[in-house]
């Protein structure tokens, strides 16, 4: 059993946004075309408190109940089914959806006999990293679709490293063409 499970594709990421991921806007598109080919459809947020030392390292961003929290329109949003709210801490960065804290992950992944994790939306060195490196140390096969990602890319290569990274984890980086 299968799950698409779509990372922080929130307004603050987007361009324009506070943390604005290059191109991050191109990941919608392939999102909402992957969502007619999965039954299960979960996605998390980017949920802050106003203050949080997790603003120490990076502009102010995903401030709970904001309009750069909320989903973009151009995101098919009312096909999901749940929502994770994650980074939700004062003093903890909190990049994995399996740190939510409204909901848990591993249990209901289990509970709904989910097996297989694949891993869209933003940001490939950060919360997509972190969210697919923990599906697959959990036990789960964790894909990440290549063209539904975007990196922030700090420095440049770090979107290469986060694929490698994930890789040695015992992640799949796939394209959208190899989903059955
Ligand atoms: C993220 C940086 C800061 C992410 C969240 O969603 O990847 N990146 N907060
Ligand atoms: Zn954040």
């Amino acid at each position: 059993m299968k799950a698409l499970f779509i990372v922080d594709v929130q307004n603050d990421f987007l361009p324009g946004g506070a943390l604005a991921v290059p191109r991050g806007d191109e990941v919608i598109a392939p999102i909402n075309a992957l969502m007619d080919r999965f039954e299960v459809i979960w996605a998390s947020k980017d949920w802050h408190p106003r203050r949080t030392t997790h603003f120490d390292r990076w502009p102010v961003h995903c401030v709970r109940g904001t309009e750069g929290a909320r989903f973009p329109q151009a995101l098919n949003a009312a096909r999901i089914q749940r929502v994770f709210l994650k980074g939700t801490s004062t003093d903890d960065d909190g990049y994995s959806a399996f740190e939510a804290t409204n909901a848990d992950l591993e249990h209901l992944l289990r509970h709904h006999g989910i097996t297989d994790l694949y891993v869209t939306g933003l940001a490939t060195d950060y919360c997509v990293r972190a969210t697919a490196r923990d599906a697959a140390r959990l036990g789960f096969a964790a894909y990440v679709v290549k063209e539904a990602v975007r990196a922030v890319n700090l420095a440049p290569d770090d979107e290469q490293k986060a694929f490698h990274d994930m890789q040695q984890a015992g992640v799949r980086i796939i394209s959208i063409h190899e989903i059955s």
